[in-house]
């Protein structure tokens, strides 16, 4: 297995575990996906922070630690809508200085919050977070004085039986290898090897805006101001270059009356072809103009780019 399929294994494994639901593992708590159970303790009365802090420790439990959008909706919707509790509820989190941190993690608050508007208002004696219930800010933060007494939701984590491990490593592996054999067939289908080689037409986007995961150079001045033609018939070999070319006047030939005959120098590509036209009172000379424009068709410029990397 090279490094790629290890670290996806390490990443499957993981992602699996966190959405394998926990239930029955947390007995009356309520499981949040195979992480923690969380209890919210609204039969002991309201207590200040510090109170309901201790009585979470005295059931192996921390105030609750919010950490994404998903835990503080699973966690609005069993406090509020569930457990249909109306009253503030503490959650784990009081002021240090200037910066909130989760209580017994001591790791700042954030990057996700969830502060109700105009809120934290940082006031001296407001150190401690709890969530509101009212309807237009459901679930939302506050800081609050921590001897305020509210409700609170208490976490533990969640504890797997050896015989659950196994059941979900087995199952990780089977699902692993169907995803193993769909990586290496996707793998193999990459739409641009290096060396791809793409023709940008004019109003269309590069290929480094098209498809930036992939490193392109482009290419246009190998094949500077060229046409392409098929192989084959009158062209050059396949990659060579073959020099423009064009019917045009190359020398003039005359002959007068008396069997006199003369001839043009060879006639340079836009240059003059200069001719003598009369032995007596003369010579007269005629001068031809050979323009130097490329026979070419109606064309439009692109541009041509590389898959390098
Ligand atoms: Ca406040």
């Amino acid at each position: 297995m090279n490094s790629l399929n290890t670290l996806l294994f390490a990443l499957l494994f993981a992602y699996k575990l966190c959405h394998t639901r926990g239930e029955g593992v947390c007995g009356d708590w309520d499981a949040y996906r195979d992480e923690k159970c969380l209890y919210v303790f609204d039969g002991v009365g309201q207590q200040a922070y510090d109170s309901a802090q201790a009585i979470c420790e005295n059931n192996s439990a921390t105030l609750v630690t919010i950490h994404t959008a998903e835990e503080q909706a699973f966690l609005t919707q069993l406090v509020f809508e569930k457990r249909k509790v109306v009253d503030d509820v503490w959650i784990g989190a009081h002021r240090v200085g200037d910066v909130f941190k989760w209580t017994t993690e001591n790791v700042d608050v954030g990057p996700y919050t969830n502060w109700a508007k105009g809120m934290p208002t940082n006031l001296t004696n407001e150190r401690c977070v709890q969530m509101l219930p009212k309807t237009s800010e459901v679930g939302k933060w506050d800081d609050e004085n921590c001897t305020k007494r509210n409700l609170f939701v208490c976490q533990k984590l969640q504890k797997w039986t050896t015989d659950m491990i196994q059941q979900t490593l087995l199952n990780e592996r089977k699902q692993l290898l169907e995803i193993a054999a769909e990586l290496e067939a996707l793998k193999k289908a990459t739409p641009f090897p290096i060396g791809f080689t793409y023709a940008q037409l004019p109003n269309t986007k590069e290929p480094t805006a098209l498809w930036p995961q992939y490193t392109w150079k482009e290419t246009s001045a190998d094949h500077a101001g060229v046409f392409f033609r098929v192989v084959g018939g009158t062209a050059a070999p396949f990659g060579q270059v073959q020099e423009e070319a064009s019917p045009r006047l190359t020398t003039m030939e005359m002959t007068d009356a008396t069997g006199y005959k003369d001839k043009s120098d060879p006639i340079a590509k836009g240059g003059f072809a200069k001719l003598k036209v009369g032995a007596t009172g003369g010579p007269w000379y005629w001068q031809f103009d050979v323009s130097n424009v490329e026979v070419r068709p109606k064309n439009q410029a692109i541009r041509i780019w590389t898959r390098t990397a």
